[in-house]
């Protein structure tokens, strides 16, 4: 029998470099990566190749050398930079989104199997018109209607895979599409690049490394944010259910929402000395206001079990401190 892979793409980033920490760490070692940029752990891994998602050739030939299991399809452009260069994030998250489908699709039919995809969207499908909204838990039915490019991006995306599992395409070949909104995520090892949450983990790493942080958002700002260790668990928890178990194709997790204030107040408990100033950024604190402030992350906890480990306090003291 044919020897199985897991391809992933978007291998380098954040979410990628942890997810082939994990797979590293349970001795899986059969992982295809693809990036532009190669990922700091590719010795645990298989085969790196360098690239982009839009090279039909490269995908092509990825294609046709290894036999895929699952697919974990992270490469993406985030909202700020999206934002600022819409054309490629349309390229980027929309086309070569399609594309990495069609290559599922090629496999679902040679392997005559529906072939797992997981898709990373986020909290930016939503939009939210005023402060009252934030008040309230959003279930992933309600305010879908995004106005950044990215949020945009993800929902078209959703939704295509979503059709392709349920309808398939016009051969009547079907993907096993799974999906999370992701709330803005805070890693201890890495580091994130060109989204509009970052200004969570930025403001730690300030405070680790003994430096003062300038935040673009104002102190009231408040968005769902999870510690990374969750948010490879829920890939993780997702990917692993039996699919007569989801009624859904994409589920909301979540854990904990936090003001910019209360992230300060929290970090000097650690690192008394640290210094919080702000220079506002209009277009950021926009796109944050219209994020939910709180999640209803319900449906996946009954559907597939899911549910955070990492508290705000725990996420402090047991994981980003941990060291301390
Ligand atoms: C971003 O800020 O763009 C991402 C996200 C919440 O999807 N971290």
């Amino acid at each position: 029998m044919a020897k199985k892979f897991i391809l992933i793409t978007g291998a380098s980033g954040e979410i990628g470099e942890n997810l082939i920490n994990y797979f590293s760490s349970k001795g899986e070692k059969n992982i295809i990566a693809l990036d532009i940029n190669k990922p700091k752990n590719s010795n645990s891994i298989y085969k790196f190749y360098k690239g982009s998602i839009l090279d039909d050739q490269l995908l092509s030939k990825i294609n046709s050398l290894y036999v895929f299991d699952e697919i974990y399809h992270l490469a993406a452009i985030l909202s700020t930079k999206a934002e600022l260069n819409p054309k490629i994030a349309q390229e980027v998250n929309v086309e070569g989104s399609i594309k990495i489908f069609n290559l599922a699709l090629c496999q679902s039919k040679q392997q005559n199997k529906k072939i797992k995809i997981f898709f990373p969207s986020s909290i930016a499908v939503y939009n939210l018109k005023n402060n009252d909204e934030k008040k309230i838990p959003i279930s992933e039915n309600m305010l879908c209607n995004p106005h950044t490019v990215y949020g945009q991006n993800k929902l078209y995306c959703e939704n295509i895979g979503t059709a392709l599992d349920y309808y398939g395409n016009e051969n009547n070949i079907h993907i096993d599409f799974r999906c999370i909104r992701f709330p803005g995520i805070i890693s201890a090892n890495t580091t994130p690049s060109g989204g509009t949450s970052d200004y969570a983990p930025e403001m730690i790493k300030s405070a680790k490394q003994l430096k003062s942080y300038s935040c673009y958002v104002s102190n009231y700002c408040k968005i769902p944010f999870i510690v990374m260790p969750d948010a490879i668990d829920g890939i993780i928890k997702l990917m692993a259910c039996n699919k007569s178990k989801l009624i859904n194709n994409v589920y909301n997790i979540t854990s904990f929402s936090p003001t910019v204030s209360e992230f300060h107040n929290e970090i000097i408990l650690y690192y008394k000395n640290f210094i919080l100033t702000y220079n506002i950024n209009n277009q950021r604190q926009k796109i944050i206001d219209s994020w939910p402030g709180i999640l209803n992350d319900s449906i996946a906890n009954k559907q597939w079990g899911w549910k955070a480990k990492y508290n705000f306090k725990k996420s402090f003291s047991d994981y980003l401190f941990s060291k301390l």
